[in-house]
């Protein structure tokens, strides 16, 4: 692993952010995205090659394609270049402005899987968002819905919360700007994924602010902060296979791994078709090779 002799600001599972600024140029990020790949909690020993590339060209290519949404919002992104970055992570860092990032993850559903099912198995609802009776996993929603939810703490799963909560968080006005533009976002980002054949089932934004303005911020729309399902088989009533790691499920189920001791290595074959996959999403997304 590559480490950068910069000062750490963050260490998340796959990735990394470092602190770059400069006096001429303060206030400036790297948010670098590694080769690791998480299966069931845990980060594999075996790196998936070109996923740090793959996953970081994608945001930047999803932060270009929503521009014009943010920019009828009054928001921007915080993207302000992908090629000035250092020789040892190029094509898979971001730099970035640094934010004051707001504490509400903020999620936008089209259809029903995940941590969805389960609380609307329970309630008929998630969180203060009602639904109508007869939905099962994968099912479309009526329309898609605002379901933000906390950071949790590290090792723990993010927790829903109601618009309530988010109007404690931020404050009303600025609550009802973020439902307002992640539904937003979602709907040009699904209606774009549909045109490449593939159902954008649910994402995460995170918006921070500089000074006052809203700014979208972290990575976008990758399969780490999205549920990406080909369209051709999309079939609700159980759980959609996932598209990026579906192959790396499967053999540590068949390896025998008890999902709690440290996991496996993966075999070359496994690792090959994984990264095919990850290539495979971006070209059927961007409509551009891969290089
Ligand atoms: C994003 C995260 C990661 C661990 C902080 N533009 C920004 N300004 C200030 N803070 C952040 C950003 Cl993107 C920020 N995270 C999430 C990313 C590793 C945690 F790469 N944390």
């Amino acid at each position: 692993m590559v480490t950068l002799d910069l000062p750490l600001v963050a260490r998340g599972k796959v990735r990394e952010i470092y602190d770059v600024s400069s006096p001429a140029a303060p206030d400036r990020l790297l948010l670098v995205a590694s080769d690791r790949i998480s299966a069931y909690d845990h980060v594999l020993p075996t790196p998936i090659p070109d996923k740090g590339r793959v996953l970081t060209q994608l945001s930047v290519w999803w932060f270009e394609q929503l521009g014009p949404v943010l920019a009828e919002h009054g928001a921007s992104h915080h993207l302000i270049s992908a090629s000035d970055v250092p020789a040892q992570v190029a094509g898979r860092a971001m730099l970035v402005r640094r934010l004051e990032m707001l504490p509400v993850e903020c999620v936008a559903r089209g259809y029903l899987a995940g941590s969805g099912t389960v609380e609307y198995s329970r309630t008929g609802a998630i969180r203060d968002v009602p639904l109508p009776a007869g939905l099962t996993e994968g099912s479309q929603l009526p329309s898609p819905v605002f379901t933000p939810s906390t950071k949790a703490e590290v090792g723990e799963h993010d927790e829903a919360i109601d618009f309530a909560a988010v109007v404690t968080a931020v404050g009303a006005a600025r609550a009802a700007e973020l439902r307002e533009l992640t539904l937003a976002l979602y709907s040009t980002a699904a209606r774009i994924a549909a045109g490449a054949g593939l159902i954008l089932a649910d994402t995460k934004f995170e918006f921070g602010l500089d000074g006052a303005a809203l700014v979208l911020g972290d990575e976008v729309l990758t399969p780490d902060s999205s549920r990406f399902w080909p369209a051709a088989s999309w079939s609700p009533g159980s759980v959609q296979p996932s598209y990026d790691k579906q192959y790396v499920r499967d053999w540590l189920t068949s390896s025998g791994w008890d999902r709690v001791s440290p996991p496996p290595e993966l075999p070359a074959d496994v690792v090959a078709a994984t990264r095919e996959r990850y290539v495979t999403a971006y070209e059927q997304l961007t409509g551009q090779e891969f290089v």
